[in-house]
């Protein structure tokens, strides 16, 4: 008889690898916020995928990195370390063809005593097949990986082949989470994550860095959920970016974050949000508290 496997799979890597987008893929569901920036995944965020013969719990982590050193930054580096730390199994996401100096500094923190992968992510974009077996050599050098597998994210790519090579990894055991439960997070949570998703999606330069989104109320009225939120930014000269010419830039941003949100919860949603000047809040240790970085 084929036994049931379980456990915890944690995606760590430098930011912008693509952990994000591997964690959807992997779950057929959009969960994670994405974008073409580091450090858009702030929190650590587990999506549950369930097989006949296994449950893998993925836990989707920020990148550890070595730029903006400020409170909240010690913070995510903190986060990606325990995502690390706490797997059964460690996918170490990174992007084919490059193993540079901040992916060298990301594979050093995590620890060498339990099975680890390296998926090699992107291979959409590697031209030649030929190209890539050097690559895997290479990666081979840098740690003793149980195994090195090229997917896409994007494509979809060997994401089977994936999944097989991690189960393989993962102990004999029962289920962690009930069937029925997709992810370890609440839809306050994702409400809040849509929204910085677009922050940093639809702002230029260095401005999504300094933002933060916090959801002030959340409730339901029938199959309706109200939502109220606060985008705060670092400085006064920051607000009227935020807020568009006209307040259009402000209704972009919140018209689409109510639209995935309306698509992940199912049911309408009526969004209300409003931008305040918070100097300094990510080196306030009491808000930082209050936005989930303990
Ligand atoms: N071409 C390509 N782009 C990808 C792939 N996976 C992710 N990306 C892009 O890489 C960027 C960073 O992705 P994200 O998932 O946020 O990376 P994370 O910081 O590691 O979580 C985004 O612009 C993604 O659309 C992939 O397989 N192929
Ligand atoms: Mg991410």
């Amino acid at each position: 008889m084929t036994p049931f496997r379980s456990g915890i799979v944690g995606l760590v890597g430098r930011p912008n690898t693509g952990k994000s987008s591997l964690l959807n893929r992997l779950l057929g569901q959009k969960l994670a916020i994405v974008s073409p920036r580091a450090q858009t995944t702030r929190h650590l965020l587990t999506g549950v995928l369930n097989s006949a013969h296994c449950q893998m719990a993925f836990v989707d982590s920020p990148g550890f990195q070595t730029r903006h050193r400020n409170l909240l930054n010690r913070s995510l580096n903190r986060r990606a370390g325990e995502a690390a730390r706490d797997a059964d199994v460690v996918a170490f996401v990174l992007e084919a063809l490059q193993f540079d100096a901040a992916d060298r500094a990301a594979l050093a923190r995590v620890p060498a005593d339990r099975p680890m992968v390296a998926v090699l992510n992107k291979v959409d974009r590697v031209r030649s097949a030929s190209s890539l077996l050097p690559f895997v050599a290479r990666v081979a050098r840098e740690r003793a990986f149980d195994a090195i597998v090229p997917v896409s994210a994007a494509t979809g790519r060997n994401v089977p082949e994936l999944l097989r090579v991690l189960r393989s990894l993962l102990p004999e055991g029962p289920p962690l989470y009930p069937a029925e439960q997709l992810t370890d997070r609440d839809e306050r949570f994702f409400a809040a994550e849509l929204l910085r998703e677009k922050l940093f999606r639809m702002l230029a330069d260095e401005l999504p860095y300094s933002c933060e989104v916090m959801v002030d109320s959340f409730s339901e009225d029938g199959r309706m959920r109200r939502i109220d939120a606060t985008l705060w930014v670092e400085r006064e000269a920051h607000k009227p970016i935020v807020l568009g010419s006209g307040g259009a830039m402000l209704k972009r941003i919140s018209t689409e974050a109510r639209k995935d949100m309306e698509r992940l919860f199912g049911g309408k949603v009526f969004l209300q949000v409003w931008v305040k000047v918070k100097r300094g809040w990510s080196e306030d240790e009491r808000l930082l508290r209050q936005l989930g970085y303990a």
